[in-house]
This record gives C-alpha cells, structure tokens and sequence, in this order.
C-alpha cells in the first residue's frame, strides 16, 4: 500500500513530505492508522545528525496514536479498529528484563529496532527500489505504520487521538521519572533542569505525589508562567543568577534537592542536576539525551558523599501495562495534557513544528493527518 509520511532523508535538513510504500504486516505485527503524533526533542536530535543509531532515510516519530487496520498472523491481544499507542520501549512480558521486574527495557526487539527494522531484519517501508528505515520501531511521521504486537498498548475508544498521543512519550516519561524511578516521597524538595514537554510533565508528577519545593529552571522566560500552572515553585533563570548555579540551587532549596531531573540533553546541566542534590541522600535522575562522544563528568567524591545518579527511559513505564492507565488519568482529569500541547499543525506542516520546538515557541505541537 501507499502511504503519505514525513521521511528524514538527509541529516540537519527539512522532513521530506513524500507518498511511500508500505508492506502489509508480517507475523506477529500490525498494521496502524496514525491520527496524530506528537513532536519530541529527541526526534529533532536524530533528525540533526547527532544519534549515533540515527539511519537516513527513515521516517521518525515516536509519540502517536491510531486505530489498527490489519493484523498479521498470530497477533492474538488485537484486532482491527482497536485504538492503540505505539510504544519504543515494548513490553514482550517474556524476556528476561520482563520477567526480572527490575526494569521496564524490554529486549525482545530492541536490536533490530536500533538498526531501523522489523523483528525479521527487513523494513516495511520503502520508496522505489530504496529502503526507507524504521525509527524507535514506531515511526509515526507515517499515515500508516507497522510495529509488532507487543510495541502496541490497547488504549480506550474514547480517548482523544491529539491528545493521548503525547502519553507515547513525554507524559509518560515525565511523571514516570518521577514515579517509577526516583520513587519520589510527599514533602520532597526537587529541582528540574529543562522546562519543556518533559520537564513540565516531571513537574506534574511532583506535584501529584506531594512534593513540597518544585525549582524549575531554564534559560527560556516565556516557561515560567507555563511552569507555574503545573505546579513548580520557584523558576531560576541560570542567566541571570550572579556566579555559580550550583550553591546557588543548593542554598535555595535549604541544603540541595532531595530529587534533581536533567530534562534538556546537555551533559555540563546533568553535572549541575548531580551536584544540587543533598549531600547523603540526594538522586539525580538523567533524561535527556545526548549525542555521539558527549561524556559525563563529576568528582567521584560527589558520589561518595551519598548522591545517586540515575537515568531513565520512557519513565520506567512498561508501556502495555502502564500506558492505558495513564490515558484513563487524563480521561478522569487527574493529569492535564491539553495545556502543554500548544500547537495542532496538519501533516504539511510538521517541519513547522519543529521549527516551533528550536525557537522555543511550543511546549509539545502534535501533527495531526
Ligand atoms: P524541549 O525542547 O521541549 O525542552 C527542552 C527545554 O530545555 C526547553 O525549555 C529549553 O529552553 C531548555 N533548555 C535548553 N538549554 C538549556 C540550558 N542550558 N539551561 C536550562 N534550560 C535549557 O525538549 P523535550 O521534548 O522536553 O526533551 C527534553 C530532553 O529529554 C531531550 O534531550 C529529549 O531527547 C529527552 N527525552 C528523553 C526521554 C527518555 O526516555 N529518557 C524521553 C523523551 C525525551
Ligand atoms: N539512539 C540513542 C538512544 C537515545 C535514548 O536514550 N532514547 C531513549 C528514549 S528518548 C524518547 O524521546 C530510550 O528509550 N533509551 C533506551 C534505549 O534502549 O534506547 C542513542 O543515544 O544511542
Ligand atoms: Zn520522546
């Protein structure tokens, strides 16, 4: 079949918007009808250049929702016209980090899903005679899409396409880090570095589990307001503390944050988040992502003294299980997503959208086809 997709042809440049082919799906997969996918940061870093998994061409996208239209052989948890949410981090409920139940990083299929194909090695995508790549084993810059059944969560008819497909990521990775990683307890002083699509996220999770002081800090002064509304207590413009960020951070928050969150990908911050926590006790959590050959760096002496340093993907969350309870969370009103989805573009605008994301002028915008 054909498809209508966003293809990322070339490092650093715009989506090409072209009309591709699609293999129907195999064993074991299923075919998705994407209604609106989110753009995340990390679609922008591999589409800069920087991932060193990042393959070109490849249609990106990571944060969608859909209804299937085909199954392929031996798909038993769905069927045609469920409602779904692709998921990067897949749960097969099978492999040994499954059954270890001390991670949710499902390997089932994570290494061909790092070299941009299905679970048999091939690619359904394709222009041509050329192959066009898989990305996160969800590309959802498609129309139409193929993942295998265990990188679907069966979601309720009711829940709103535009809306619900921000949980295929940022939701779920911002109150999951604060959830399922750092366990974060009522009272708790935090600070989170990157006030985006995930750090107001880890900033509603915070609030919702209680914690007392919320310090958000970015660069960009337009997030405060936004910050605010989510629950964050104090904004920290690093531009304009006078010396250096760091006793700063730990005077404010009366001795250093029982919780830090580096939400921006930039590996100087992440040494920032380590070094605000409390002496003794205090847990840095790591979520943004950084390019080939970027390290990170501290005195050993910082991990010594009792800080923790911690990183996370997609939250912790096991995305089948997980996933459908936070889509009822937003359904009951507990969680607000409408709020930090500040642009709807149509699919001929998605590099729009991620030009909107590098002028720090949206929170989330989702493309809708
Ligand atoms: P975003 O672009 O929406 O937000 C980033 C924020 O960081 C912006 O508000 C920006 O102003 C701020 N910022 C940039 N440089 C800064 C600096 N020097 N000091 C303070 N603030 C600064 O991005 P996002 O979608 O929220 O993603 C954030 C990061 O999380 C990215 O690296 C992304 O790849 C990563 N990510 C990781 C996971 C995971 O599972 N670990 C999931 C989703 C996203
Ligand atoms: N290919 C990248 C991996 C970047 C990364 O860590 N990705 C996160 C999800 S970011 C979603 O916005 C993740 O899930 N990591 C676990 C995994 O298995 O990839 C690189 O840097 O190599
Ligand atoms: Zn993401």
């Amino acid at each position: 079949m054909k498809t209508r997709a966003a293809v990322a042809r070339e490092a650093g440049k715009p989506l090409s918007l072209e009309t591709i082919d699609l293999d129907g799906p195999r064993e074991g997969e299923v075919l998705v009808e994407i209604k609106a996918t989110g753009i995340c940061h990390t679609d922008e870093f591999t589409l800069s250049g920087g991932d060193p998994e990042g393959l070109f061409p490849s249609v990106l996208g990571h944060e969608g929702a859909g209804v299937v239209v085909d199954v392929g052989r031996n798909v038993t948890s769905l069927k045609k016209g469920d409602h779904v949410i692709p998921l990067y981090t897949p749960e097969c409920r099978q492999c040994e980090y499954c059954l270890s139940r001390k991670t949710n990083l499902c390997v089932a299929i994570r290494a061909t899903q790092g070299r941009g194909v299905m679970p048999d090695g091939t690619s359904r995508f394709s222009a041509g005679k050329d192959t066009v790549y898989h990305y996160m084993g969800t590309s959802t810059f498609s129309n139409f899409t193929v993942l295998p059944e265990i990188a679907l969560a069966k979601i309720r008819e009711d829940a709103p396409f535009d809306k619900v497909c921000y949980i295929g990521c940022g939701v779920t990775t911002g109150l999951g880090a604060v959830m399922n990683t750092a366990k974060v307890e009522a009272g708790s002083r935090c600070v989170v570095f990157g006030l985006g699509g995930i750090g107001l996220n880890v900033i509603q999770g915070l609030r919702m589990v209680g914690a007392e002081m919320i310090v958000g800090v970015d660069i960009n002064p337009r997030r405060k307001a936004m910050a605010e509304k989510f629950g964050m207590t104090h904004f920290v413009n690093p531009k304009e503390v006078q010396g250096d960020l760091v006793p700063y951070l730990v005077d404010l928050t009366k001795g250093g944050a029982d919780y830090s969150f580096e939400c921006i990908g930039n590996t100087q911050i992440m040494r920032q988040a380590l070094e605000c926590a409390h002496r003794g006790w205090g847990k840095s959590i790591i979520i943004g992502v950084a390019g080939s050959g970027q390290e990170i760096s501290t005195r050993p002496f910082q991990l010594v003294t009792g800080r923790t340093w911690m990183g996370t993907a997609f939250g912790g969350a096991r995305g089948r299980t997980d996933v459908p309870r936070i889509v009822d969370w937003y359904m009951d009103k507990k969680i607000d997503i409408d709020s930090l989805i500040t642009h709807v573009l149509p699919f001929e605008q998605i590099n729009e959208g991620f030009d909107l994301m590098r002028r720090g002028e949206s929170i989330r915008s989702v493309v809708v086809f």
